[in-house]
């Protein structure tokens, strides 16, 4: 395929709720989406790059950047067979994943489009539907908290994940298992401790947690290894795995025994496939991550997570968790059992709203 023309647009989205993590609360989200033309078909990319550099080092305005100057014009007028191409295309530029990403899934997804089958077939997925957990943000108060909670559990979700940092951890874990003694639950630290509080940590074993994920430095897993021995509570790697590579170094040294896999970090469903297979040879289980998505990026962790070694629930959602009104048709519902069924029409399986998202475009550029 030709790939004809690539039109990217900022979109500006209020989120339903406040979402706090340990690098900072997000009310609401600037995000770059990504349309592509070839061969009279359209396909969609979300580039899921947060406002600011705090996540990891793209933002917003850097991926804009790079994507005009350097990437859209790699891939443009391009004859490509498919996403898999895309690396490749891309390999001069170093660092810039996320926007990447937002491009080779557009791709993918023409050709899915083009083959007339589901995204979630021609990425090599198996299961018809996926499980599903919630993330919760840091709450203003353990009440807030555990009123979310209770919502989320009625709701069905099978697992829960709690974003923790100092300060906000052992008293909320405590109080949580009181009241949920059996439920799947988890923390996600996003890099908010030190080796130094490897003892702290150690005594979170006694909450049964499934993971902690990614406590230590954003950008290691050699330390994480250190801090692995030292508890029993399996830990998830989540920034710090940029690649397939990563991962098998992290495997290797027993950085963590889960895997958060989110396409945007790893650069585009080449990558997170390569990430993915890597897992699984290790005997190691993955799960989908998300960004705070619209339903673009939403319906691609949904193709994504139908893979066979997605085993444990993922932070792929209902859409009402995050938006009054998405920008796909319908939007994305998670059943009482806590799944969401995967897709079986061509492509991403969800209609695009054009004249949704016309209305909250604040720029867009043509190439
Ligand atoms: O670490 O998983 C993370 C959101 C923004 C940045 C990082 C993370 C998150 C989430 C949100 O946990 C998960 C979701 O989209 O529901
Ligand atoms: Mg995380």
């Amino acid at each position: 395929m030709k790939i004809d023309a690539i039109h990217m647009r900022e979109v500006n989205m209020p989120l339903a709720f406040p979402f706090e993590t340990s690098f900072g609360v997000t009310t609401g989200r600037r995000i770059l989406l990504i349309e592509i033309e070839a061969e009279g078909l359209s396909a969609w990319g979300e580039c899921v790059a947060g406002e600011h550099p705090y996540f990891s080092d793209e933002m917003v305005d850097t991926a804009w950047h790079i994507t005009e100057t350097e990437l859209a014009p790699r891939l443009l007028n391009q004859e490509i067979s498919g996403g898999r191409d895309c690396p490749a295309l891309f390999e001069q530029v170093r660092g810039h994943r996320m926007a990447k990403a937002a491009l080779e899934n557009a791709v993918w997804e023409l050709d899915a489009l083009r083959q007339g089958i589901p995204l979630a077939k021609l990425l090599g997925g198996t299961q018809a539907t996926i499980p599903c957990g919630v993330s919760i943000g840091i709450q203003p108060t353990p009440e807030k908290l555990m009123e979310k909670i209770e919502t989320e559990v009625a709701a069905g979700y099978q697992r829960i994940k709690l974003k923790c940092k100092p300060g906000w951890d052992d008293k909320i874990f405590e109080m949580v298992r009181k009241r949920w003694p059996d439920i799947l639950l988890s923390c996600d630290a996003n890099s908010a401790y030190r080796l130094g509080d490897a003892e702290q940590i150690a005594a979170w074993d006694r909450f049964n947690l499934l993971m902690i994920e990614q406590p230590l430095w954003y950008d290691d897993f050699y330390f994480h290894a250190t801090l692995q021995k030292q508890i029993q509570t399996k830990i998830c790697l989540d920034e710090c795995i940029r690649n397939g590579r990563d991962a098998r170094a992290a495997l290797e040294l027993g950085s963590g025994k889960i895997i958060n896999v989110k396409v945007g970090r790893v650069g585009g469903f080449t990558e997170a496939i390569a990430v993915h297979d890597v897992a699984q040879e290790f005997g190691v289980p993955v799960w989908c991550g998300g960004m705070l998505e619209t339903g673009i990026g939403r319906a691609h962790n949904i193709a994504l997570s139908s893979l066979p070694n997605f085993l444990l629930p993922g932070d792929v959602s209902a859409s009402k968790r995050y938006w009054a009104q998405d920008i796909i048709e319908p939007e994305v519902t998670v059943s009482a059992k806590g799944e969401i069924t995967v897709p079986t029409t061509p492509g991403r399986g969800f209609e695009i709203q054009r004249d949704r998202i016309e209305a909250i475009t604040v720029r867009w550029r043509s190439l």
